[in-house]
């Protein structure tokens, strides 16, 4: 069959339960389950042509060619599609990120997996999202969970076909009523990638073993909160979690962080707040110095009040809970 041009969507996540290490970075296998949420207002659109007529594999991101790391993550989940489908021609990709850098999101999870489904559909696959989730994954580890909508939980896995990601059951109110405030203290690009971030952890940090533990013990508890649409619990599991996390960089060596004194301040200022005033408002921090505050849909003039008057100069872009993989015809 003839391969045709494909284009597909999808969308950032937030994980609650964080990926950090993995067991197997050839297979790209994490060291523990991760639990994210998709977000509505952060996406890639991908365009995918398979060609006789290229030299090789080509990647622009709005236009602009990429670096090689960022080829080389592409060309990984291209050739699994090729793999896959039985072809050998070159693939031209053109990419465009709706993932503002001053919302300081990663766009690698909605691009990586943009790219899976485009290419997969563009080869002539018709995968499931478990079977894309795969594919996605040999770009990048977050973009695994980026396949599908709402609650997604990335299942480690001992092997390339059982680590995959699923969509995690949560009562619809919840779904329906979480919201996501990205707070910007700063888009500069971060000094440890979280690659090697990663790496250097599972290397060197003594906490390593009790994180994947904390990690395990944390998802447990997650799912039924998700259920009951318990919000507080949830937010105090992802909270809780994602500080967690960032313990693990202090006990690397060298140890390092990703926090800025804005970070920190902002964590100890929602955990003030949130024991003096009825506000259900929790943190996550990923890899940089930015907070992702997770409250629901009735106090996000409340949190953002509160923001102005705190950290008047922070940017805030609020979202919600988004949809898995999209395809458009060329
Ligand atoms: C996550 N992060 O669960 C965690 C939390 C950042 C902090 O996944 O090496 O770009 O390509 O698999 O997926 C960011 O790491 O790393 C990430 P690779 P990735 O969302």
């Amino acid at each position: 069959m003839m391969p045709t041009p494909q284009w597909a969507r999808a969308h950032t996540n937030i994980a609650l339960i964080k990926y950090w290490g993995k067991k197997d970075p050839k297979l790209m296998l994490p060291a523990n389950d991760s639990l994210s949420l998709t977000l509505a207002d952060f996406y890639t659109d991908t365009l995918v042509r398979f060609r006789g007529d290229c030299p090789g594999d080509s990647l622009t991101i709005d236009g602009q060619p990429v670096s090689a790391g960022a080829l080389t993550k592409a060309v990984r989940v291209l050739d699994e599609v090729r793999r896959r489908a039985g072809l050998t021609l070159p693939a031209q990709v053109i990419s465009r990120n709706h993932v503002p850098t001053a919302a300081g999101l990663a766009s690698s999870a909605s691009g990586l997996a943009a790219l899976a489904a485009a290419a997969a559909q563009a080869a002539g696959l018709h995968l499931t999202e478990q079977e894309l989730s795969r594919i996605a994954r040999h770009g990048s580890g977050s973009a695994t969970r980026s396949v599908a909508g709402g609650f997604v939980r990335w299942y480690a896995g001992t092997d390339d076909a059982s680590s995959y990601a699923l969509p995690v059951a949560a009562a619809p109110a919840l779904l329906q009523d979480i919201r996501v405030l990205a707070v910007i203290f700063s888009d500069q690009p971060k000094a440890i990638g979280s690659t090697a971030g990663m790496a250097q952890t599972v290397a060197t940090s003594s906490y390593f073993p009790a994180w994947t533990e904390r990690a395990e013990r944390d998802l447990a508890a997650l799912l039924p909160a998700l259920a009951a649409g318990d919000f507080p619990r949830v937010g105090a599991i992802a909270e809780g979690n994602a500080l967690a996390m960032h313990a693990l960089t202090w006990a690397a060596r060298p140890p390092f962080t990703y926090f800025l004194p804005a970070t920190l301040a902002l964590v100890q200022g929602i955990q003030a707040w949130r024991a003096a005033a009825p506000v259900p408002v929790y943190a996550t921090i990923d890899a940089g110095p930015n907070v992702k505050l997770l409250t629901l849909a009735d106090h996000v003039a409340a949190v953002q009040e509160w923001l102005a008057d705190h950290f008047p100069t922070a940017r805030v872009v609020v979202t919600h809970a988004g949809p898995g993989i999209q395809y458009y015809p060329e």
